[in-house]
């Protein structure tokens, strides 16, 4: 029974760790000049993205930090 709760923690902690490196990958993509954020000019190539600058940017100082990126795909995702 213990091992159980044991297999089940860790695949819970890897696919965890696994989605967290996905969403860094993917702002690391996105991040262009490797500033750490997310601006207009980067997702100009991404109209689709673009279209949910102003919802992803929740502080709204123009422009999108990991932590606002890796929020708004978290809530999109539940
Ligand atoms: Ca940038
Ligand atoms: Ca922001």
């Amino acid at each position: 029974m213990k091992s159980i709760l044991v297999i089940f923690t860790v695949l819970l902690v890897t696919s965890f760790s696994a989605m967290t490196l996905d969403v860094k990958q993917r702002f690391d993509h996105l991040d262009s000049n490797k500033d750490g954020y997310l601006t207009k000019n980067e997702l100009d190539a991404q109209p689709q993205l673009l279209k949910q600058f102003q919802r992803w940017d929740t502080d709204q100082d123009n422009r999108v930090s990991l932590v606002e990126f890796k929020n708004f795909l978290t809530i999109n995702l539940h």
